[in-house]
């Protein structure tokens, strides 16, 4: 008798989880519209079953009581997402971004966490809008990509990768799907793997039509980048120097836009605890140098708490960081030369894990973006 009813009783409750998920899934769990951005984390974490989702990250923004934009994302326990859904936001014309109908991206992961499958339904009206397939090499590199646009069962799109010759990893875009690739990039890595060149032709005719370099030193620093785009009559060269300490001392950016070279040049200084105190950067533009001024203050753990930054004489933004007694980074906030706050940020913890971000853009004391993270 007694065993009977352990059995009894040990599967009783294993029946009726799989009885509610039934329900769930008849119900049309997975499926969400507008209506449901009220939402609480709790009925979140059960929405995609038991185990799968470990955490939900609800985001919301308002200003002026006019503007909202809503976003949910739910993670499973390696903190991967597995579904993100942006709600309908109507705001001021001139906004950009203001105005969207919504959508909801899931996720499908293969056993190493890498995407196999996104599919999107914009509009949140229930049918998915587009699908995209991903797939993998041994090595977990990516090989292929198909997206259906429309879910209508024809491809629209692919892109390709090809490890097949050493230390180079070519990448081919098929923007039509007609088995003919309309761009392609080259990238090639050094011995030790560190990417040295990228050649991209955005035609496809064999003929690249820009170029990033890098060049290192033995210990791998980079010395120098220079990126050439033929087709937009830009060149950029940046240098950079060290001391003997490997730390960036020196930075030159040299951009060339049609003929115009500006040059950008920033120094940095370092404390005798190796940290960064000053930052100067020169800018040499058409009407003469812009200089900014950055300086940065530690207190005794070096943690960062003041930066302080010079735009022109007279006009400067500090920027305090402001920890509790248990070390973690509470709130940020930044000021102008008169002393009026700017923006403010503040964290919550449970423990060490953050649990809430809070955001007031405009220093009038109200927050204008909350973020919240809740376990499942
Ligand atoms: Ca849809
Ligand atoms: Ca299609
Ligand atoms: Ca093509
Ligand atoms: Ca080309």
């Amino acid at each position: 008798m007694i065993p009977y009813l352990l059995v009894r009783w040990t599967r009783l409750p294993r029946f009726e989880l799989a009885a509610v998920l039934a329900a769930l899934l008849a119900s049309g769990c997975g499926l969400v519209d507008g209506s449901q951005e009220g939402r609480s984390a709790a009925s979140w974490c059960e929405e995609k079953g038991v185990g799968d989702i470990a955490e939900v990250e609800l985001s919301r923004k308002e200003a002026e009581g006019v503007f909202r934009d809503r976003t949910v994302v739910l993670r499973d326990a390696q903190g991967r997402a597995l579904v993100h859904v942006a709600f309908p936001k109507s705001g001021p014309p001139d906004v950009p971004n203001a105005n969207s109908p919504g959508e909801r991206i899931e996720y499908t992961l293969d056993a190493a966490g890498n995407v196999i499958e996104s599919s999107v339904d914009e509009g949140l009206d229930g049918v998915v809008d587009g699908v995209s397939t991903r797939t993998y090499d041994e090595e977990g590199r990516p090989v292929g990509r198909l997206s259906d646009a429309g879910n209508d069962g024809d491809i629209d799109s692919t892109e390709t990768w090809d490890y097949s010759i050493p230390n180079q990893v070519w990448r081919y875009l098929d923007e039509d799907a007609d088995g003919q690739a309309d761009a392609i990039e080259v990238s090639t890595y050094s011995e030790s793997g560190v990417l040295i060149r990228r050649d991209r032709d955005e035609d496809a005719d064999g003929v690249a039509d820009s170029t990033t370099t890098y060049s290192l030193d033995e210990n791998g620093l980079v010395l120098e980048s220079t990126y050439v785009d033929d087709l937009r009559f830009v060149s950029e060269t940046e240098t950079y120097e060290y001391d003997d300490q490997a730390r960036l001392v020196r930075k030159v950016e040299a951009r060339d836009e049609h003929g115009y070279v500006k040059i950008t040049e920033s120094m940095y200084e370092y404390d005798d605890q190796s940290r960064l105190v000053r930052m100067v950067r020169n800018e040499d533009e058409l009407l003469g140098p812009d200089v900014t001024e950055v300086t940065y203050e530690y207190d005794e753990a070096s943690r960062l708490t003041l930066t302080r930054t010079t735009i022109a004489e007279g006009y400067w933004e500090t920027e305090r960081q402001i920890y509790d007694s248990e070390g973690r980074l509470v709130r940020v906030e930044t000021h102008d030369m008169t002393g009026a706050l700017r923006t403010a940020q503040e964290y919550e913890y449970d423990g060490s894990k953050l649990v809430r971000r809070s955001w007031d853009g405009d220093g009038d004391g109200t927050w204008d973006t909350e973020t919240t993270w809740t376990a499942c």
